[in-house]
């Protein structure tokens, strides 16, 4: 009786295994979800990009950012130095193997520096992203004053 019940379960998740295993080799590594390119006023000539990275793969690092928009982008984090909160740029955000990178407001994200123009609100900025494995991610984010997954939480609210 208990094998009979047991059986499907178990068939189901083999079926599961192996869809998992094909998705992994089929799609990229590294995926990277729901972020934004914060919307400042037109007189400021930085800004700052947020996103959240999934990783399908073994342990990597993202080394480096580029996006036509502006003359540089760094990866910098923040520290707090005689309770003054600071930025600082770092080599590369670690990612551990099939785990997440999440980039935010009050810790790591991307910093642009000398945009060539203001960015406009609902525009699409385009980056790459390169990993110390050599993989190149390309992904577009769009400029927001807030954060997309803090307006859905607003929502919830409501
Ligand atoms: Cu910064």
């Amino acid at each position: 009786m208990e094998c009979m019940t047991l059986k499907p379960i178990f068939k189901h998740l083999f079926n599961l295994v192996l869809l998992c295993v094909f998705s992994t080799s089929a799609l990229a590594e590294i995926v990277v979800k729901d972020g934004f390119v914060r919307a400042m006023p037109p007189v400021s000539p930085n800004t700052a990009a947020y996103f959240t990275l999934i990783n399908h793969g073994d342990a990597n690092e993202l080394i480096s950012v580029s996006t036509p928009v502006a003359r540089e982008a760094q990866l910098h984090t923040l520290v707090t130095e005689n309770d003054v909160v600071k930025m600082r740029q770092v080599n590369g955000f670690p990612v551990e193997a099939h785990g997440m990178l999440m980039l935010g407001e009050r810790g790591d994200h991307i910093m642009l520096l000398g945009l060539h123009a203001p960015l406009v609100e609902g525009e699409m900025v385009a980056f790459e992203l390169t990993f110390k494995s050599g993989e190149i991610v390309k992904i577009s984010l769009p400029v927001s004053k807030v954060s997309v997954a803090a307006d859905d939480h607003h929502h919830h609210h409501h």
